[in-house]
C-alpha cells in the first residue's frame, strides 16, 4: 500500500514453483482515501522467473459485508488480534504489546495505548469487529486505565446505518489495577463493537485484554464489578429504606460519611450511602443484589470497601439469601461502632453451587449523630476468598 511516498507491506505470498494459478488475499482494513496499492515482483536465481496476475476484486467493502470467519471475537491476543481490526481511520492504533510494567502479574499480550506530551489529547484509537447477528451478547474484558493525566476507554456499539452509541466508559486514572468489565446486548439488528482509547492527557497508559464475547437464550452473568459510577449495577432497595447513589460533594456537612470515593478518591467519584443520619436509631436500610447464578463449586468471593467513621455509627452486615425464600438469609459478615475515617477492605466467600442467590448489603442506624455508612467497589470473583492476613 503506497500513501505519498510511503510503502507498506500487506502481503507476501509464498510462492511455489507451481506452474498454476494461486489465490492470495490481502487485508487492507478500513483506510482513510487517498492511497494505492502496488503488485512488485524480486526476481531471484532460485524463483520461478515467471509471474502472471489476474482478477484482482475488492471484496466486503461495503458498511454490512462480513467476511466469513469475523466472528472471532472473545481473544486473549497472544497471537493476534482475532477478529478485531483496526480503524486506520483513527488518529492513532491500539498497540499488541507484552511488556510488563503495567503489572509484572499479568503475563502475555494485551493492547495498550500509552499517553505522552508528544500526542494531542484528542488522539484515539480504535478496535473495530465486522458486524455481528443480532441477539443477546454478553461481552466481558479486563482493562487498565493509570496515570496522572490520562483519558478514557470506551465501549462502543454500533448497527449499520446508523450512529455510535456509547455504551460503557471510564475515565481518569483507574489505580495501578486491572479490572473487569461485563456488558449486556440484546439487539434486534446487527451490531458493531468499537473499542475507543481517548488519550486524554499527557502521562499514563490504557491497556484492555481477554475479552469475551458469547450468545445466549437466557440472561448474561449479572454485573460482576461495581464502581458506582454510571449505576447501580443492578442493586435494588430492601428493608426499611434504600441507599443512594451519591458523591462526596453531595455529603451534608451533618454526615461523617467519607468526602471522596473509594474508586478515584476524588469527591466527583460516586459510591453508596445509607444516609443513616436521616433515618431513626435502630432503623434498616438495605440494598439488594439482582439474582445471581449459582456459584461455581468451590465457591466466589465478594470484595467490597466500607466507610463507618464515628462513635454511635451504627452497624453493617452482608448476608445471602436464596431469591425464592427456600433458604434463610445467612449473616456472612458484620461489622459495628467506628472502623476510622478511612475506606475498609471487607470480603466474604459466597457459597450457593446448587441455587441462585442474592446478596444484602444492610445498615443498621446507631445513636450517633452524624452517623453514616458507605460502600463502593464491589468484585465478584470465582473461588473463595484466600484466608485473611
Ligand atoms: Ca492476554
Ligand atoms: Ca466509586
Amino acid at each position: 500500500m503506497v500513501r505519498g511516498g510511503a510503502e507498506v507491506e500487506l502481503l507476501e505470498p509464498h510462492i511455489r514453483k507451481a506452474n498454476s494459478w494461486e489465490n492470495a488475499t490481502a487485508f487492507i482494513g478500513n483506510q482513510p482515501g487517498g492511497y494505492k496499492l502496488l503488485f512488485s515482483f524480486k526476481p531471484s536465481y532460485h524463483g520461478p522467473n515467471e509471474i502472471m496476475l489476474d482478477d484482482v476484486s475488492f471484496e466486503n467493502c461495503g458498511e454490512a459485508d462480513v467476511p466469513t470467519g469475523s466472528d472471532q471475537l472473545s481473544c486473549d491476543f497472544e497471537n493476534d488480534s482475532c477478529s478485531w481490526y483496526h480503524d486506520k481511520t483513527a488518529s492513532i492504533s491500539w498497540e499488541r504489546t507484552k511488556r510488563i510494567e503495567l503489572d509484572p502479574t499479568r503475563k502475555g499480550y494485551y493492547m495498550l495505548i500509552e499517553a505522552t506530551y508528544k500526542l494531542n489529547i484528542s488522539s484515539a484509537a480504535r478496535l473495530v469487529s465486522f458486524p455481528q447477528p443480532a441477539g443477546q451478547i454478553c461481552v466481558s474484558f479486563w482493562y487498565h486505565i493509570f496515570g496522572n493525566s490520562i483519558g478514557t476507554l470506551k465501549f462502543i456499539a454500533k448497527h449499520p446505518g446508523e450512529p455510535e452509541t456509547l455504551v460503557w466508559m471510564r475515565s481518569g486514572t483507574q489505580g495501578n489495577k486491572w479490572r473487569f468489565a461485563d456488558l449486556t446486548f440484546n439487539s434486534d439488528k446487527p451490531i458493531q463493537f468499537i473499542i475507543e482509547a481517548v488519550v486524554g492527557g499527557t502521562q499514563g497508559s490504557i491497556a484492555f485484554d481477554d475479552i469475551a464475547v458469547s450468545r445466549t437464550n437466557g440472561s448474561c452473568a449479572p454485573e460482576r464489578e461495581c464502581t458506582f459510577q454510571g449505576s447501580l449495577c443492578g442493586l435494588q432497595p430492601s428493608a426499611h429504606f434504600g441507599w443512594n447513589r451519591i458523591t462526596g460533594t453531595s455529603q451534608p456537612l451533618n454526615s461523617s460519611g467519607p468526602t471522596v470515593d473509594h474508586t478515584l478518591g476524588t469527591e466527583q467519584g460516586y459510591y453508596l450511602s445509607a444516609q443513616l443520619w436521616s433515618h431513626p436509631v435502630g432503623s434498616r436500610g438495605a440494598m439488594i443484589t439482582a439474582t445471581m447464578e449459582p456459584t461455581p463449586p468451590d465457591g466466589e468471593c465478594l470484595m467490597f470497601w466500607y466507610y463507618m467513621e464515628g462513635r454511635g455509627v451504627g452497624n453493617l452486615s452482608v448476608h445471602l439469601q436464596s431469591p425464592d425464600g427456600h433458604r434463610k438469609s445467612q449473616k456472612l459478615w458484620d461489622r459495628s461502632g467506628d472502623q476510622g475515617k478511612h475506606w475498609r477492605h471487607g470480603r466474604v466467600t459466597l457459597f450457593s453451587p446448587d441455587t441462585p442467590y442474592q446478596v444484602i448489603f444492610e445498615a443498621i442506624a446507631g445513636d450517633g449523630p452524624r452517623r453514616d455508612i458507605a460502600i463502593d467497589d464491589l468484585t465478584v470473583l470465582n473461588g473463595a476468598c484466600p484466608p485473611a492476613g
